[in-house]
């Protein structure tokens, strides 16, 4: 048995070979049949002629609809025009299993493609989607592992909102409330001291009620912690990272990134260091541009793409307003308004992808900021402890998965960069 992008060679050309996926699209004219198959890694045209092959394969190949599995033999021939110039010549079909009608047919809605998601999976976008995040994740992976960093599984049910308290989803947790995580980060704040470097790759859930292209309810969530580092060294990591992930989605996806439109030659000049503005020059870019900001807004969809529509690279905005940032982060000694914090946004308008920043490790500060956002301090008595036994310094970011894989495979809506996206409206399929 083949795959199906390895029939499409010319030193192919002549053998017997076998191929088995699902009915892509096909017609029939007169005693031959034209099937195109697609399995995971490409498509192929099946000519399936009349006396070429017992009369009830014949008969089978003629009936299969869409999406009905096959096993093919034949013999793989140059056909110019076959999608891919080469076809396989059936001498024999096998049904594996015959598809009802199929219920996606070429023009359909954006809500039924979401109901009809079970199936919608198997579309060519959807497919290349899912190889290009592989290919991401695994570029990171590799990158972490080279750089000493430890893999660790920190808990998904916690007890502590370290981001937007407003937008946790509560869960019944036995005899008590508990919430779907946030973030990771408290969590790699105490693997620290164990193993210095981690990283976690998670779901992470937002309750956020708005509904916009750029929002998931529950996203994969990419996040490190180093002890012994500041935030200018955190952003040199993230820029390496980010390069590695993109380098080894070029690399094995070409095709796949082709085939969504996307021209791998743009995402091959991604190099850092990339630029890193201060909160502040964004601002005065963005008041120069005419949008309507002051000293203390927050960067938003419209903000962020007026900062990045026209850059080929990612752009690093640091040292943003405390009041827009969580309680957390390490406050900025040479401007004390600000945290020692950054926001990376990917190029071409897509924005935000990661958000970062050195830690708090003044518990006194700490506290503080609890009290100002009304929050029960009994819940963070195990972090507090964090700065009491050999405190470091120390940084992390998150990068949101699908926000990467959305600006990577130039995607309209985040949504596509999950098989099964979990929004407010949504929990079906
Ligand atoms: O809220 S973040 O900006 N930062 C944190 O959660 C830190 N505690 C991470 C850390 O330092 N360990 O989220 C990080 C990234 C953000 O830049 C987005 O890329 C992504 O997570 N993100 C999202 N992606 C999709 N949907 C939603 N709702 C979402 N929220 C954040």
């Amino acid at each position: 048995m083949l795959a199906i992008k390895h029939v499409l060679t010319k030193d192919m050309v002549g053998k017997t070979v076998q191929v088995r996926g699902w009915i892509y699209r096909t017609r029939s004219s007169g005693g031959i049949v034209f099937a195109v198959l697609r399995d995971q890694s490409g498509i192929v045209q099946v000519t399936v002629k009349k006396g070429n092959l017992p009369d009830n394969e014949f008969d089978a190949a003629t009936k299969a609809g869409i999406e009905s599995a096959v096993i093919i033999e034949g013999t793989a021939s140059e056909d110019k025009r076959a999608p891919g110039g080469f076809e396989v010549r059936a001498s024999h079909f096998t049904l594996v299993a015959a598809a009802e009608p199929f219920p996606i047919t070429e023009y359909q809605s954006t809500e039924l493609l979401l109901d009809l998601r079970h199936l919608w999976v198997r579309s060519r976008e959807q497919t290349a989607v899912m190889k290009v995040k592989a290919s991401l994740l695994k570029g990171a992976r590799d990158w972490f592992h080279e750089n000493e960093y430890t893999e660790v599984t920190p808990p998904i049910v916690t007890g502590v909102a370290p981001e937007d308290s407003g937008l946790l989803f509560q869960i019944k947790y036995f005899d008590r409330i508990a919430y779907l995580s946030q973030t990771a980060q408290f969590y790699l704040e105490s693997l620290i001291y164990s193993c210095e470097r981690v990283y976690s790759l998670t779901p992470s859930f937002r309750a956020e009620k708005s509904r916009t292209p750029r929002h998931l309810a529950e996203f994969w969530h990419l996040e490190m912690e180093a002890a012994w580092m500041d935030n200018a060294k955190n952003m040199e990591v993230q820029e390496q990272l980010l390069t590695a992930m993109v380098r080894n989605a070029v690399h094995e996806c070409s095709d796949e990134l082709q085939l969504l439109k996307r021209d791998p030659a743009t995402l091959k000049r991604i190099e850092p260091p990339f630029d890193r503005w201060q909160y502040s020059e964004a601002m005065d870019y963005l008041q120069k541009k005419g949008l309507d900001v002051s000293w203390g807004s927050d960067l938003g969809a419209v903000e962020e793409r007026e900062l990045t529509k026209d850059r080929e690279q990612p752009l690093f905005i640091v040292n943003y307003p405390k009041e827009l940032k969580p309680f957390y982060m390490k406050e900025n000694p040479d401007d004390l308004r600000t945290y020692k914090n950054s926001d990376l946004l990917a190029p071409e308008g897509f924005g935000e992808v990661i958000g970062g920043s050195e830690r708090e490790t003044d518990n006194r500060l700490i506290l503080e900021r609890l009290a100002e956002k009304g929050e029960n301090v009994d819940n963070y008595q195990w972090y507090l402890d964090l700065r009491k036994y050999g405190s470091v310094p120390h940084s992390g970011f998150g990068l949101g998965v699908e926000r990467i894989v959305t600006w990577v495979c130039r995607l309209d809506h985040i949504r596509d960069a999950i098989p099964f996206p979990r929004t407010v409206a949504r929990v079906y399929p």
